[in-house]
């Protein structure tokens, strides 16, 4: 199958390669699609060489599929293009979550919503992405009432140049800044723009998306999102509320069966997850599962993943081979 990633030069990008090569999806042929700046440069893909084209050629060479990770205006004004020369389009931006006609997808949580008249895919955000796969499993046991979530998020979220920045500090190099404000040695309580209601556009995201892939919009989430000089893998504390009470050992057995989860929870070994170990690998990890004594029928669970894998390049490798294993493409 020829298959395009859109983006393909990016942190993003290049992590969608390695995870269509480590899955073995089907690729005949790849399409390295990115700005009219790199067309022409070379990335590797199991062991072979591709040129970069632009945007036009990537439509002009007819993939089946196109994985966007090329920022939210890139999306807009191009995926339409792609979608009507007949290409599915998986895009990893914000550009088309909340449009109504455009679904939203986690695999494990609502992946049979996907239709064969699905051309725009969307990817959700990475920080909800974690915190869905470990909730829906107790969601459909006890019934979400109400989720107050914080997260702990590393500099990969926001791209190269915060990586760049935050070991430049490390190393007292003065260079460019991602951030308005040095990282290492420091939070931030800002991911994205604010808003008129005081939240982050982050903050939003995992309100709003976290309805509409659950399906559910009675659930109540609030979030307050936070940079930590991290490299690589979001970490969240959760509390939960549900409508119906639980029992905490059957919470860890609903945990340890679900899709995508590996529960770390064991207080006497010190085991809990960590974004250093959840590095590179493809799962949610999940654990600190106790009561919140202050409030009947309510968790607290600490929730960490590899945000450019599941929570962006397998999360959306794993769309396209659901679409096939649908016979979609
Ligand atoms: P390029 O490397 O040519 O700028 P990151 O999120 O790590 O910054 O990566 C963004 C990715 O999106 C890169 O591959 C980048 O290509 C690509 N990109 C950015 N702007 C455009 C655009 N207008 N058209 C196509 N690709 C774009
Ligand atoms: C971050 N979550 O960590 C962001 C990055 O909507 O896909 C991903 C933004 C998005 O900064």
């Amino acid at each position: 199958m020829k298959v395009a990633v859109v983006g393909a030069t990016g942190l993003v990008g290049t992590k969608m390669l390695q995870v269509l090569a480590e899955r073995n999806f089907p690729v005949t042929e790849l399409v390295p699609v990115a700005s009219e700046r790199s067309v022409g440069k070379e990335v590797e893909f199991k062991g072979k060489k591709y040129k970069v084209v632009s945007m036009a050629d990537g439509i002009a060479a007819k993939p089946a599929v196109a994985i966007f990770s090329a920022g939210g205006s890139t999306s807009l004004e191009w995926a339409p293009k792609f979608a009507e020369a007949g290409i599915r389009v998986i895009d990893n931006s914000s550009a088309w979550r909340m449009d109504p006609t455009k679904k939203l997808v986690v695999p494990e949580v609502n992946a049979s919503v996907l239709t064969g008249n699905d051309y725009i895919i969307a990817n959700p955000n990475c920080s909800t992405i974690q915190m869905v796969v470990a909730l829906q499993p107790l969601h459909a046991r006890y019934k979400i009432k109400r989720v107050v979530v914080s997260t702990y998020q590393s500099v990969t979220g926001t791209g190269k140049k915060a990586v760049d920045q935050l070991f430049n500090e490390r190393k007292g190099v003065k260079g460019d800044m991602a951030y308005k404000y040095q990282i290492d040695l420091n939070v931030i309580p800002q991911i994205d723009v604010f808003l008129d209601n005081g939240y982050t556009k982050e903050e939003m995201k995992m309100v709003n998306e976290t309805k509409k892939i659950m399906q559910d919009d009675s659930i109540r989430v609030t979030a307050t999102t936070v940079r930590i000089p991290v490299v690589g893998g979001h970490s969240e504390s959760v509390n939960v509320e549900f409508e119906n009470d639980f029992d905490l050992n059957e919470v860890q057995q609903l945990l340890s069966a679900a899709p995508g989860v590996i529960v770390e929870n064991n207080d006497a070994e010190l085991l809990y997850p960590m974004p250093l170990n959840a590095h590179e690998r493809d799962e949610v990890f999940v654990g600190r599962l106790r009561r919140d004594e202050t409030q009947p029928k309510t968790l607290n669970m600490w929730i960490v993943s590899d945000n450019l894998r599941k929570g962006a390049a397998t999360n959306a490798v794993q769309i396209a081979e659901y679409l096939l294993s649908k016979s979609i493409l």
